[in-house]
């Protein structure tokens, strides 16, 4: 069942073409200065605020950053969480995820099992995903106990994601991990676009509207930074990266 922020975002594909999100890491923040985060991000017109790290071992941590932040801003916030250790009963939604190429089966399967009855418990909107680590793949990658997808081997990643709709999970994240050195390039993007009819995301090293433009148009729906704010602050980053997101316009759903 489609529940409010998941209704939310797609609505919101749909009127501007795409969306950024924004994503902080609970471990690289503390309840005062993501408030200052978020309250830019969200002046900046970003679309949701996702909370999430590879290494998130305090779930009293992440209790007091998610509550900042609900405090702060109305725009939804969405788990985006490594182990169960990442849900927090004060967020609006959570990404219920599965990594598709890990070789490990806890989490394909295991830390979802263990997690569902807590996320009932909280009454967070799960919005069903499957996550695809490509490229370098990152501290994801290494935690996750990925297999990553070479950038080379598009078609593999275009599998991946449609096994990910036929699952019924009805998003799906090409993840080049935090911080790397070349985003998803546009031939990967563009193959799982025109493989699947999910909503795509794209993540993981993308610093610049140029990125973005491309990204864009080669099918992402929605684009998701956290690092660029870390180093280049918020507002005017922001700002440049949520313009440019808008690139594909109205009702186009790309590649272009
Ligand atoms: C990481 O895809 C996200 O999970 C965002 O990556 O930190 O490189 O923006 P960056």
């Amino acid at each position: 069942m489609v529940g409010p922020v998941e209704k939310y975002l797609l609505d919101k594909i749909g009127q501007d073409g795409a969306v950024h999100i924004t994503l902080v890491d609970p471990e690289k923040v503390t309840p005062s200065s993501v408030s200052h985060i978020v309250r830019e991000a969200e002046s900046c017109k970003t679309a949701a605020i996702m909370v999430g790290g590879s290494t998130v071992v305090s779930t009293s941590r992440l209790d007091r950053v998610v509550k900042a932040i609900k405090k702060t801003v109305n725009i939804p916030v969405i788990l985006f969480p490594n182990n169960i250790t990442g849900i927090s009963k004060h967020a609006d939604a959570i990404w219920f995820m599965s990594l598709l190429n890990s070789s490990d089966p806890y989490f394909l399967t295991g830390a979802q099992v263990l997690g569902a009855p807590t996320i009932k418990k909280f009454g967070l909107e799960p919005i069903p995903l499957g996550y695809i680590v490509v490229g370098e793949g990152g501290a994801v990658g290494v935690v996750g106990k990925a297999v990553p997808i070479p950038y080379d081997k598009p078609e593999l990643a275009a599998a991946h994601a449609l096994a990910a709709q036929y699952f019924g999970m009805r998003f799906v994240y090409l993840e080049a991990g935090s911080g790397a050195k070349q985003p998803v390039p546009n031939s990967m993007i563009k193959a799982v676009k025109n493989a699947t009819s999910i909503s795509l995301i794209v993540g993981g090293g993308i610093k610049t509207s140029e990125q973005v433009r491309e990204i864009v148009r080669a099918g992402a729906d929605v684009i998701v930074t956290g690092t660029v704010v870390e180093e280049c602050g918020v507002k005017g980053k922001i700002m440049e990266l949520v313009e440019n997101t808008k690139c594909r316009g109205k009702g186009v759903r790309g590649p272009t």
